[in-house]
Order: C-alpha cells, then sequence, then structure tokens
C-alpha cells in the first residue's frame, strides 16, 4: 500500500495564488478592553508533592478566554485559560493519566499540544490541527486524555497558527521516582522559570502581514518581540513606544518593580527553565551564582556546571543552584542580592526593534534573616517584585558570544541512553530546509515562505492526515512526508539546513531523538552510510537548534504509531511554512484506538467548510 502520495516538488520561486486568510486584522489598530482582567500565573510548585503517589487520573476543566493584561506595561488582550495569564501550572506523576477538558471561549480556533510527550497510542492526542485532528470551534468543548509515560520539564501550548504566544501556552512537571535528581536529597526546593517573548501586535496580525506580499513592517522575515518575560512578567520601557512600529494601547505604564525572586541561603534549588517563546533565543545567566545543569528537554543528564544556559525556543534546561554563602575569592562574601538574567540574543532576530530591551531580569534577593536549619518555610516563585534596593551586581562576561547555538552535545549525556549508539540502523529519511519566496498570482510581489524538501506547508486544519490514514486513504500534498513501515524500529533522520544565516530550532513530536551526529556542510545518505556513530555522546532531546549550512542526524525508536509534525519552533517560521510530517507505521493507524470517537465528533462540529485553509 503506497500511504504517501508524494507531492510535487516545487521550485523555489512558483506562481501561486496567496494563502486563504479566514478572517483578517487590521495591522495597527489600538487594542479594545475586554473588561476583564487576567491573573498573572503563580507558578508555586507544590512543596508538598508526592513523587510516590499511585497512579491516579488528574482531571483538569480549562475554559480559554480572552481578558486584559498588561505583562510588561503595556496594555493589550490576551488569552487566559481560567481567566489567568500565562496558562496554569500542570503537576503530575510518571505513570498518571491527564484529562483536560478545553472549552474554546474564544472567537477563533483553537488546540493544545503537549510539547515533548511520546502520546504512545495517544496520536489523537497530540492536538495538531491538520495533523492529529480538528480544531476546537468556538463554543465547543473538546477532552484530551493520555498517559504520562515520562518525567521532567514540559510545556503545553496551542497548535493553532501562532495562537500560543497570545497566552495559551503553560508549564507541565511530571515528578517521578525514577527521576534521577529527587526533591529532599538532591534539591530542597524548585523554581519554576517560564521564559519568553512578548509581542504588543496581535500575533495573528504580524502573520498574516507575513504571509502577504507586503510583509510585516514591510519585511518578509519574522518580526523582533517588544520584551521578554519571565512567568508573565516583564519590564517594557514606556517612553520608547514610539520606536516601536507596534499600535498604541489604551495604556502603557512602565512597571516601577522588576521582577523578583526571594531564595533563603545555603539551601539547593532547581531551577526549572523553559523557553515557551515565538522568536527569541536566551542566554540565562546569573550574575551570581553558577547552575549545575542536570536535565535537557525532561532527560536527566549527567551534571555539569556552566554559567551560561543558552536555551532555544521549546527546549527545557533544569539545572541546580546552590545559595551557598562562600565568596569567589579569599575573604569575600557574595552579594545578598543579584540579578538573574534572560538575555535576548539578538543575533538571531531577522532585525530589531528599537524600543525593546535585550534582556529580561528578575532581581533575586536572599531571605533575610537567613534560615536556619534544613527545611524550606516559603516556596519559591517569581512574583512581580518587592520594595528593596535593586541589586547593583553586573552581568557576567558571555564567553559563548552572540550566537544561537545549542551547548555542546558533550555537557548534555544522558543517565540512562535509549538507543544504543551502535545500534544496526538501515532506514534513513531526509529532511533538507530552507527560506524561498513564492511568486503570488498577478502580482509583481513575493511571499516569504520557508520550504521543507522543496515543499511549503500548508495546513488543512479540518482535514487531520490521522483521519486519513485511519479511514484507509492516502495522504498527500500540502507537506513534505518522511514515512517509516510498520516492520521499522528504529531510523535516522537527516536534517539539512540549506539556510544562508538563521539557525532553526527543529522540534519532533512523538519521540525523543539522539543527535548521532552534526556538523557543518550537508549529510546525504551515501555519506550517512559511512558514518561511524558507535563512539559518539548522544544527547537525546525533542528540540535541536541547527545552524545555517549545517546538518544534524537524528535517531528515533519509531515505536509510536502517529503521523508527527516535523517543524521550526520559530512560530513565525511555521507560519510561514516550515512543517513536515514524520509517518511512523501507518499501518497500525487503521486499527480502532487510533481515532476515537471524540476525534470524529469534533471534526463533525466543525462548521467551516472543508476546504478551509489555515497558516500552518
Ligand atoms: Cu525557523
Amino acid at each position: 500500500m503506497l500511504t504517501v502520495a508524494r507531492p510535487p516538488l516545487l521550485a523555489q520561486t512558483v506562481q501561486k495564488g496567496s494563502l486563504t486568510q479566514p478572517k483578517t486584522y487590521e495591522q495597527n489598530v489600538p487594542w479594545k478592553e475586554t473588561g476583564t482582567r487576567a491573573k498573572t500565573a503563580d507558578y508555586t510548585l507544590d512543596p508538598h508533592w508526592d513523587a510516590h503517589a499511585p497512579p491516579q487520573v488528574r482531571e483538569l476543566t480549562w475554559t480559554i478566554t480572552r481578558a486584559d493584561a498588561a505583562p510588561d506595561g503595556y496594555s493589550r488582550q490576551v488569552i487566559s485559560i481560567n481567566g489567568q495569564y500565562p496558562g496554569p501550572l500542570v503537576e503530575a506523576n510518571e505513570g498518571d493519566t491527564l484529562v483536560v477538558h478545553v472549552t474554546n471561549q474564544l472567537d477563533e480556533l483553537a488546540s493544545v499540544h503537549w510539547h515533548g510527550m511520546n502520546q504512545n497510542m495517544t496520536i489523537f492526542a497530540d492536538g495538531v490541527p491538520g495533523f492529529s485532528q480538528c480544531p476546537i470551534p468556538p463554543g465547543v468543548t473538546y477532552t484530551y486524555r493520555f498517559k504520562l509515560e515520562q518525567w521532567g520539564t514540559y510545556w503545553y501550548h496551542s497548535h493553532s497558527s501562532v495562537q500560543y504566544i497570545e497566552g495559551l501556552h503553560g508549564p507541565l512537571i511530571i515528578h517521578s521516582r525514577r527521576e534521577a535528581y529527587q526533591r529532599g536529597r538532591d534539591y530542597d526546593d524548585e523554581v519554576l522559570l517560564f521564559l519568553y517573548d512578548w509581542y504588543h501586535e496581535r500575533t495573528e496580525v504580524i502573520a498574516q502581514a507575513l504571509n502577504s506580499t507586503k510583509g510585516y513592517n514591510h519585511f518578509l522575515a519574522a518580526p523582533p518581540p517588544q520584551s521578554s518575560l519571565v512567568n508573565g512578567r516583564g519590564h517594557f520601557d514606556c517612553s520608547k513606544q514610539a520606536l516601536s512600529q507596534t499600535p498604541q494601547t489604551y495604556s502603557c505604564v512602565t512597571p516601577r518593580l522588576m521582577p523578583s525572586l526571594t531564595l533563603e541561603p545555603n539551601k539547593r534549588y532547581r531551577f526549572r527553565m523553559v523557553n515557551s517563546g515565538g522568536h527569541a533565543m536566551y542566554h540565562v545567566t546569573m550574575d551570581r551564582d553558577q547552575f549545575r545543569l542536570v536535565a535537557t528537554d525532561g532527560v536527566d543528564i549527567h551534571p555539569s556546571t556552566q554559567s551560561i544556559i543558552p536555551i532555544n525556543i521549546g527546549q527545557r534546561y533544569d539545572a541546580i543552584v546552590h545559595t551557598d554563602q562562600g565568596g569567589r575569592g579569599k575573604g569575600k562574601t557574595k552579594p545578598s542580592s543579584f540579578w538573574f538574567r534572560v538575555r535576548n540574543q539578538r543575533i538571531c532576530l531577522a532585525y530589531d526593534d528599537a524600543a525593546a530591551d535585550a534582556e529580561a531580569r528578575v532581581a533575586v534577593y536572599y531571605a533575610d534573616p537567613p534560615a536556619q536549619g534544613k527545611a524550606i518555610t516559603k516556596a519559591a516563585v517569581v512574583t512581580d517584585g518587592v520594595d528593596k534596593p535593586e541589586p547593583t551586581t553586573t552581568p557576567i562576561v558571555d564567553v559563548l558570544g552572540p550566537t544561537c547555538r545549542d551547548l555542546d552535545d558533550h555537557a548534555l549525556v544522558p543517565v540512562e541512553s535509549l538507543t544504543k549508539p551502535n545500534h544496526e540502523v538501515r532506514n534513513v529519511r531526509s529532511f533538507a530546509t530552507n527560506f524561498g519566496v513564492l511568486t503570488a498570482m498577478g502580482e509583481n510581489a513575493t511571499l516569504g515562505r520557508f520550504f521543507v524538501n522543496g515543499v511549503t506547508a500548508r495546513n488543512h486544519p479540518y482535514k487531520p492526515f490521522l483521519r486519513d490514514l485511519h479511514e484507509g486513504r492516502n495522504v498527500s500534498g500540502d507537506v513534505a512526508f518522511a514515512e517509516f513501515l510498520d516492520d521499522v524500529w528504529v531510523g535516522d533522520i537527516i536534517i539539512n539546513n540549506n539556510d544562508t544565516a538563521i539557525v532553526h530550532p527543529y522540534h519532533l513530536h512523538g519521540r525523543y531523538f539522539n543527535i548521532v551526529a552534526r556538523g557543518p556542510g550537508v549529510m546525504t545518505p551515501e555519506k550517512w552510510r559511512n558514518l561511524d556513530t558507535s563512539s559518539a555522546t548522544v544527547p537525546r532531546r525533542d528540540t535541536i537548534s541547527i545552524a545555517s549550512h549545517s546538518y544534524a542526524v537524528l535517531r528515533i525508536l519509531t515505536d509510536t504509531p502517529g503521523v508527527w509534525p516535523m517543524h521550526c519552533h520559530i512560530t513565525w517560521h511555521l507560519a510561514q511554512g516550515f512543517l513536515a510530517a514524520v509517518l511512523v507505521h501507518p499501518n497500525k493507524l487503521r486499527e480502532p484506538w487510533a481515532w476515537p470517537k471524540e476525534s470524529e465528533d469534533l471534526c463533525r462540529a466543525a462548521k467551516e467548510p472543508d476546504d478551509t485553509e489555515t497558516l500552518a
């Protein structure tokens, strides 16, 4: 059976009409108040969490609405979950079943993807319209139900166009008795740091402009953010607003205080850091202490000491920070307050916003007077700020320099390996990605788009591939496919980033990958055959930065049947067609489990015509 009908190879420049837009918004239109204020998220991890509790069902009920917020001082509408912005913290244990009832009260389509989850035999819960489900229409409730088979730091986000940047995202923390690093033994408390860039323009306006011949602010390339936020809190200098090409708002008030975090001295904190943004890649640093890195993308690793943590979109890093009082030099003591910095690597942006601050900062204070004994007296959480003198510390020198690259793979060796580096692999598939242009029909102008194997993805949200595969139809058309048939249990995916300048964070759904090779130049299947991966240190993660004119070879266990997106996690690039599909065990998808009644009901709840096309 031929499952994947090969799409025609498109040249970089082709004659083609512009994308169908179901809805249009004007650029530079001031925000209207909804009249409802969003509550800023409180990301306190439960200090009494029982990682040894028997497996249970964790049932959540979410209502998604618009609300007003001014995360960095600039007032605009955001998307809230249960009135909260950004979305609520979800905590669970490995082995639990997560059940989330999502009611969409927006006037647009919605979805929720669970970033990094294997979705083993639950592809229908992966949350990607056009791939694994139909979108959730306004007024409809849809339930995600899946078992958690991993542990660590994850997150969830909308997979409908560029919607998550509006606020439909949040952290997903999975505890386990099997974790290599345990609370009480390896650390005393934990701190969640949900880091992302923030835009003053409605994101759908930006995406639509990018997909027009005019571009956004006259650029075909993705725009820069106006600020960066930590747990929904940031700082924008409203006096600079005129420098920014963003709409006037009903109110912009520069926050008086910087976000703050109070820690107790002589304790070990596990920092769980997520880059849940749209475009900005960060270097996370502290003016005072260093990080003992213990996990990447939810995978426990052998610890290493780092002073700078580069974190690209979609990636997570866990690090233990020891708040000891020793000085760096003889007789010196460390300052009792210092800055935690989230430094936007502006070199990774196509262009910059003159009004934007290059970093988000959190003022870290040590509790006063110092707490005695082992017990943590207060849960550590980032707050709106405290009335104390600001830290006077200066940033460390960024020895990595301005760069969009990942940490060296040697620092990311998993405690437990998944695939054997010398595993015999016979199956290889390739993706080559590049920026290109489409010539719009009848116009002497071009659209900026991304291409994977010559195809720029177009998303048909009401025609999920999974439904077609389940019902025995061929899938074809508007994305590039890589296919691993039902008798293949391990495979390699070559990714060649053929762009001239841009580093992209590539994310694969459905399975971790092991990075068995990477480097400059182009990897071909012929060269791949001679690749010696027997001595490779093999990091395992779900999002990898690949530089321009460079490649990576990703090894996956092909044991989770599904049709899994592989895409750039720069949300603007995804909206410009940077999306492909990895099809694993297609025959298995014909079985009843793969398309539950709820999935079919959701597609039937769709009121839109079947041929609606939205941004990827
Ligand atoms: Cu990209």
